[in-house]
């Protein structure tokens, strides 16, 4: 039924695929026609196409599915909110890597047989002195395992420690294009909704963020999006690693997992494609971010950099 399958082990072109519109009549997918919001967004501005598959969940507080593609546009979420559980859902908590978005309002699910593209107002580039030779990132709601019974109350980070080094993903095959119809496949990773989790806001327990509530005492300004985790951290870095700790080696990231586009031999690329190709549970996307380039870092690990996301952590 899907033409676009991909047919070999290495990155894919989907010219041959039928076209977009027929495929939305095959699929019954939602197409949104949505203008660019404004040039130049870091974030990707526009739904080009999303099928939501099966298996959709839906927000534990509100009962919504999670099925609004919007979800994925503009940045990642800084601040989510309690469970209900052990924090109330009015309380804003920032974002951590043990305690990821999940409210519908942040996060739009990949069912199974379903996919998402979105796309930027601009080229995202191969850019030279892009950190670590990351182009784009994309973020989910993976997060860290924590164990040992403990759980995230919204308190002193410190006071958790991540034991299992085990990441909890639902990793979703993503795809890079030019044009929204000629497709390049990371068909080996690495992957949406998978290392690292996402970091809303720096551990600064120097100069805390008043506006956030009286509690808090850790949490400061919010993280940059646009800034690729150190390529060499990995969960295992962070096993042992109290909340607090693992914070400040993100070291002003807020983590999502990166994309290098020039392994394609692409100088640019304009759209992204994140299908749930059946690699293990429904992907929730949070938002897609073009890379900033900038003079530290860029190129650091050359051409080692994706490799090293599996790698063994290097020595710190
Ligand atoms: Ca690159
Ligand atoms: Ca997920
Ligand atoms: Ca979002």
């Amino acid at each position: 039924m899907n033409t676009c399958e991909p047919l070999d082990k290495h990155w894919v072109l989907f010219s041959r695929c039928a076209p977009r519109t027929a495929l939305l009549v095959v699929l019954a997918a939602v197409v949104f026609d949505g203008t660019l919001a404004r040039a130049d967004s870091p974030y990707a501005t526009q739904v080009v196409e999303y099928v939501p598959g099966t298996g959709i969940g839906s927000d534990p507080i509100t009962g919504d599915p999670y099925h609004d593609p919007l979800a994925a546009l503009g940045p990642p979420t800084t601040d989510t909110t309690g469970d209900n559980w052990f924090i109330p859902a009015d309380e804003a908590v920032p974002v951590v890597p043990v305690y990821p978005p999940f409210r519908a309002f942040e996060v739009v699910t990949v069912g199974y047989g379903g996919h998402l593209i979105v796309a930027f107002d601009h080229a995202v580039e191969d850019h030279p002195k892009n950190p670590y030779g990351l182009d784009f990132i994309v973020f989910g709601n993976a997060s860290l395992e924590v164990g040992g019974g403990q759980s995230w109350t919204n308190g002193d980070p410190s006071a958790v420690t991540v034991l299992t080094g085990n990441v909890l993903s639902e990793p979703g095959l993503v795809s890079v294009s030019q044009d929204g119809l000629e497709w390049y496949t990371y068909l080996n990773g690495p992957y949406a909704d998978d290392f690292a989790p996402t970091l809303g806001r720096v551990y600064a327990p120097d100069n805390p963020d008043p506006g956030l509530g009286v509690w808090n005492e850790w949490w400061g300004a919010p993280a940059d999006p646009t800034l690729p985790l150190d390529a060499e951290l990995t969960a295992d870095t962070f096993s042992g690693k109290t909340v607090a700790h693992i914070a400040e080696l993100y070291s002003g990231s807020a983590g999502g997992t990166g994309f290098d586009i020039g392994i394609f031999g692409l100088d640019w690329i304009q759209y992204v494609r994140i299908e749930n190709a059946d690699l293990g549970g429904t992907p929730e996307i949070d938002a897609v971010v073009d890379v900033a380039a900038r003079p530290v870092g860029g190129g650091r690990f050359g051409a080692a950099r994706l490799d090293s996301l599996s790698a063994e952590p290097a020595a710190p």
